[in-house]
């Protein structure tokens, strides 16, 4: 690459976003301690099979898989927050009738995965919520500043993947950031530095700490790594799905299915020495640039 002077400033940049984003997740998200989702375990065997949850009505039995099957909605009890309180984020994913939806399958290792991100990209969250006797759903969340910022709820119910999404409103500081331009290597804030190679399809993540490539990359959420990508503008939460196995060496693949021409930010995760760590990078896809 050329520019060295340049690609080391974005670099410095990328770092302090990063130790701003990841250190909020770092310091609520409950897995680290994989404590956090014993307690809705319930009686559904929670072993790592992932999507082995067997409820016996594959196919569309009695209920019709209709409409109000797909319309599910995100509901949270509370749509205002202040920047830098720890909240709990209470909601419910509820049908087209308002009922509450109870029964999820377990994807990726868990019941429910809760992404947050302030509308312009920044300030990443994964959280793993736990699930209360009626349905509903509660985590620990705290804002790091203010902004509209978007809750993605990612869960499978009935056997079918669904994301559904709401918008909160955090009063405090805000300064709106540009998405950072298209990188090959990110850094984490923990000192890791990724490349991201796409090849054949595949988008392909490989990780290094001081030039030497670390090849024990831990399980994480039933893969080598956990991806989110979502485009710039309308949040839209794209499909992607781990090519690699939990078991199959050091390598991060993702098939990614980029359902425009746009800019798009990915939010790798991935588990070194028990500790989860992310990397984000900004993708265009086709002729995305601005002033063409
Ligand atoms: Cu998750």
């Amino acid at each position: 690459m050329s520019g060295g002077v340049k690609v080391i400033l974005f670099a410095g940049l990328l770092g302090v976003v990063f130790a701003a984003a990841v250190g909020v997740g770092a310091a609520f998200d409950p897995d680290p301690g994989n404590e956090g989702e014993a307690a809705s375990g319930g009686g559904h065997g929670e072993d790592a099979g992932g999507g082995a949850h067997a409820t016996g009505s594959d196919a569309a039995g009695g209920h019709g898989a209709g409409a109000s099957d797909t319309e599910l909605r995100l509901v949270p009890a509370q749509t205002r927050f202040a920047a830098g309180e720890g909240n709990d984020f209470d909601f419910e994913i509820v049908d087209a009738d308002g009922r509450t939806v109870k029964d999820f399958d377990v994807e990726h290792e868990r019941r429910m995965h809760l992404i947050v991100v302030r509308r312009d990209l920044t300030g990443f969250q994964h959280l793993h919520p736990r699930q209360d006797a009626h349905g509903g759903w509660s985590t620990p969340l705290r804002f790091a500043t203010g902004g509209t910022h978007r809750v993605f709820a990612d869960f499978a119910s009935k056997g079918e993947s669904q994301t559904v999404s709401a918008d909160v409103e955090v009063a405090g500081d805000y300064e709106p950031r540009e998405l950072p331009h298209p990188e090959r290597t990110a850094t984490t804030d923990s000192g890791y530095e990724v490349r991201l190679d796409e090849t054949n399809g595949e988008t392909r993540f490989t990780v290094f700490r001081n030039n030497r490539r670390i090849e024990d990359i831990d399980p994480y959420l039933g893969a080598r790594g956990h991806l989110v990508a979502l485009r710039e503008g309308d949040l839209e939460f794209l499909h992607v799905h781990p090519v690699s196995k939990a078991t199959e060496g050091s390598d991060i693949r993702f098939e990614v299915e980029y359902p425009s021409d746009g800019r798009y930010r990915l939010f790798l995760q991935f588990k070194v020495d028990g500790e989860v760590h992310t990397a984000a990078f900004t993708r265009e896809v086709g002729d995305a640039r601005h002033g063409h």
